[in-house]
């Protein structure tokens, strides 16, 4: 049986001053040697070392841009080999990025590309023994540069040469994330020794046939050494437990072998139905005597996926349809978690990926400007029914196509394609991240002058790779992409579009004037959670545009385009926290926005992705949970807009109607209490409305005149209770009202909808009043109930202002005189009723927060 040995241990780095020492190199690094970790990389060695500042930390990234233009070596020794073994490879799961692989003395090979793996023969090498092994790392930024001055520079939205490497492209920074150019061996490293035949690469091609059983078509490539050529072998595979086996030939390197599963249970996104997987095994034997040579697991599930693009009134449709189910998807973008991707750990991977799922989410779409994930991550998603919608590695700039770049894409593609295609999780593979839209709109065309931009990878390559490694998945060329040069690719009518107009220059109420057929990013700006900002940065006061604050932005004009956000709804903030409130609030109104909108419109809109669920480090972004992993307001709005039943009131032809959106498998009927209420809280009017949306469906009823005609928009507003649970059967419940608010989300009974006419900086707001008590409950956790004795607007409690390690369990809450609410805390070491007041924050402030 072959046998893998990781070479985790014994590991060293030092600067390589063959082609000199970069400037801001500390003196006397040269020379030193520091212990590595691998997986790991350069930085995070310096770190532990103690030879570089935590670059997350206020302004020191600066500090750090001399790393990634220096040249490094990793060392360790190579084990002595096993001679009952014919054959011995050094193996690397990923190198990033440029590197010379030596072992005793003799040069291996060269790499060029952080997505691939490497394999060397080392068996004659390890026979003398123990031997050293060094990987030196060019910086990429030599290797790019070098690129870029042999094929001419090709646009790009950002100053860095990442579209000349293959290197995860916001290592070079991005909008939200820091310039931090890594190297080291970053994913596993290991010997294998092996003998006769080894599986090179399985390839299991799923399917479900018409008559409900699954079949996996499973293709082995096969490595054999010189003596192993002339055996002949068996392969046995299982799919639970159903097998099959076939014989192989001598010489014969390419076997496919079948296996059907009677009655197969279908895997299906979260809240459609369960996520059964079946373990499916290949074991390679000889056929003399029978030894297993080697073997290979993954699991598997059963799923038909296809993309609806038919064409219709609107245009052309994109919508995804499982097991024949069409399926609004309710998605975020994901980033790296981590500039330095070996940190972020299984544990890491399955937290954040939970906290997706249970903020409402199905769809994850990995984004083209960072890695292939690790397998732990298409593993959790497999498990909780997240959707994986994969880019391929191409992000915001005109790739060449020629060599070495083009040898390398399809190399990774293939690789790629192959490793991730047992998991059902993955439905979608799309060829790159706004650069057909790019060279269309953004005046690439001109600037290329025929020059080759990454057409041929995007139509040509890489639906090619797809078609022919695992036809099973649908490919689509782009995101934005409307499916053919007939239309411009960001156009709304057709296929997928990216909804950045909004954010960058208008107000979030235009979200409102388009209905694209699927929106693959859309997203607004805040600060991430002030405990958040404490840690990352030593400067008092904070203020918006403090120096660090201003470096951990990293968005042209970010603060810019918050404030700008801002004006149209609110006064200017008097001070920073009043900012910090305002800016996270104004970020979940303009995603809810958008999403009540566009999921108004299913099916002719089938999903939004919110750009972004994460954050790689501290920063102001788009994100919902920070870079320290609090979640920022948006985050619970997230679950109430991604709930299975949403409330909002939306316009339809100059009039207001309520919407029920129900991507539930019930029927929803419930009654709707709608009520005109005067800024003192006197109700002016009232009506019942009666609301039957079908399961995956939703209804629209329009408002009665009675209860829409304000008397004065700047003193009245629209409050719509509904009863989340109620069905088909159940009457509507009257409960809906006190504990329901605009956050309301499972569990929690009661859905609100709350519509102003008019900008709260024009609202008759008086000040918020209410009262604050808060019961202790077990260890570090307490109950916050807050009871209104006026209108309070979107009160919300920061939870990292009580402790930095709090948090609730829900958002912002609107409520009337009389009402009450309640946010369960955890992780508070000294819960005080004073302490809460002060973290409490709500439009109408002023009384409410004495
Ligand atoms: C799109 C994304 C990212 C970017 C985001 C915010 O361009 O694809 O490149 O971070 O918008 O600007």
């Amino acid at each position: 049986m072959k046998v893998r040995t990781p070479l985790s241990r014994g590991w060293t780095l030092r600067l390589n001053t063959d082609r000199g020492t970069p400037e801001g190199a500390p003196p006397g690094l040269a020379g030193t040697t520091v212990p590595a970790q691998v997986p790991g990389c350069v930085h995070t060695d310096l770190m532990a070392a103690g030879l570089l500042a935590d670059p997350y930390l206020d302004r020191n990234e600066s500090e750090a841009a001399w790393v990634g233009r220096a040249d490094w070596a990793y060392a360790t020794d190579l084990p002595r080999r096993d001679n009952t073994f014919e054959r011995a490879e050094l193996v690397f799961d990923g190198l990033d990025t440029v590197a010379a692989v030596h072992a005793a003395g003799s040069l291996l090979g060269r790499t060029r590309n952080m997505h691939r793996s490497y394999r060397f023969d080392v068996t004659d090498l390890l026979e003398a023994g123990p031997a050293p092994l060094e990987v030196v790392f060019t910086s990429a930024y030599t290797e790019a540069e070098t690129v870029r001055a042999a094929l001419g520079t090709r646009p790009n939205s950002y100053p860095e040469p990442f579209n000349y490497i293959r290197k995860m492209a916001c290592s070079f920074g991005w909008d939200w994330g820091p310039t931090l150019v890594t190297a080291g061996v970053w994913r596993e490293a290991r010997i294998e020794q092996w003998s006769t035949a080894r599986l090179a690469e399985v390839r299991p091609r799923v399917t479900v046939d018409g008559d409900g059983s699954g079949f996996v078509e499973i293709t082995v490539d096969l490595d054999r050494t010189t003596t192993g050529r002339d055996r002949p072998l068996r392969l046995a595979a299982a799919v639970g437990d159903v097998s099959s086996e076939v014989a192989v030939a001598p010489g014969e390197d390419t076997v496919t072998l079948a296996v059907r599963v009677p009655d197969a249970a279908l895997w299906w996104p979260r809240g459609y139905g369960d996520q059964p997987l079946y373990g499916c095994t290949v074991v390679l034997t000889g056929e003399d005597d029978g030894r297993v040579l080697d073997a290979w697991e993954r699991r598997i599930g059963f799923r038909t996926i296809e993309v609806d693009t038919s064409a219709d009134a609107h245009g052309s449709a994109f919508t995804l349809v499982v097991n024949g189910t069409p399926i609004f998807a309710r998605g975020v973008n994901w980033i790296p978690d981590d500039v330095f991707p070996t940190r972020v750990t299984d544990d890491r991977y399955r937290t954040r990926l939970t906290q997706a799922a249970e903020a409402g989410v199905d769809l994850v779409r990995v984004w083209g400007g960072g890695i292939y994930e690790d397998r732990a991550f298409y593993d959790v998603c497999d498990e909780l029914g997240l959707m994986v919608w994969q880019d391929f590695l191409f992000a915001c700039a005109a790739y060449p196509e020629e060599q070495p770049l083009r040898s390398e894409i399809e190399a990774e593609a293939r690789e790629n394609v192959a490793r991730l295609m047992p998991h059902p999780s993955l439905i979608l593979w799309n060829g790159n991240n706004e650069n057909l839209w790019g060279f269309a709109d953004w005046d690439w065309e001109q600037a290329l002058a025929g020059d080759s931009w990454g057409e041929g990878y995007y139509l040509g390559l890489l639906p090619r790779v797809v078609a022919q490694t695992d036809p099973t998945r649908p490919y689509w060329a782009g995101s934005p992409w409307s499916g053919s040069w007939d239309h411009e690719p960001n156009d709304p009518d057709h296929g997928t579009a990216h909804s950045w107009e909004v954010w960058n220059r208008r107000d979030h109420s235009d979200y409102l004037t388009t209905v694209p057929r699927f929106v693959a990013e859309f997203g607004w700006q805040a600060p991430p959670t002030l405990a958040t900002l404490e840690r990352a940065l030593s400067e008092r006061p904070l203020n918006a545009d403090s120096p660090g604050m201003l470096h951990h932005q990293k968005a042209e004009d970010g603060n810019g385009k918050l404030n700008r956000g801002l004006d149209p709804h609110f006064a200017t903030p008097a001070d920073f926290d009043t900012w910090h409130y305002l800016t996270q609030l104004n970020q979940a109104r303009a995603v809810a926005a958008g999403v009540e909108h566009w999921r108004s419109h299913w099916p002719r809109c089938a999903g939004t992705v919110l750009w972004q669920l994460n954050d790689c480090w501290p920063v102001t972004s788009w994100a919902a949970i920070d870079g320290d992993a609090r979640l920022k307001p948006l985050y619970f709005e997230m679950r109430r807009l991604y709930a299975d039943r949403l409330l909002t009131i939306q316009e339809r032809d100059g009039d207001l109607v309520i919407a029920g959106c129900n991507q539930g498998p019930a029927p929803w009927s419930t009654s709707v209490t709608v009520r005109r209420v005067d800024a003192d809280g006197t109700v002016l009017a009232s009506a019942e409305v009666a609301l039957k949306a079908m399961e995956r469906s939703v209804a629209l009823e329009r408002l009665p005149d009675s209860v829409t005609q304000f008397g004065d928009t700047r003193r009245e507003f629209l409050v719509a209770d509904a009863d989340a649970d109620a069905d088909a059967d159940a009457d509507a419940d009257a409960d809906a009202g006190p504990d329901a608010g605009p956050e309301a989300g499972p569990g929690t009974g009661g859905l609100r909808a709350v519509h102003f006419a008019c900008a709260d900086r024009e609202f008759a707001y008086a000040d918020a009043s209410y009262d604050v008590r808060i019961a202790e409950e077990g260890e570090n956790g307490a109950v916050v109930t807050v009871t209104a004795t006026g209108l309070v607007r979107d009160l919300l409690l920061q939870a990292d202002r009580l402790d930095a390690g709090a948090r609730t369990d829900r958002g912002r809450v609107t409520l009337l005189p009389g009402e009450s609410t309640s946010w369960q805390v955890t992780g508070w070491s000294q819960p005080d009723a004073d302490a809460a007041r002060a973290a409490l924050f709500c439009v109408n402030s002023g009384a409410g927060r004495e």
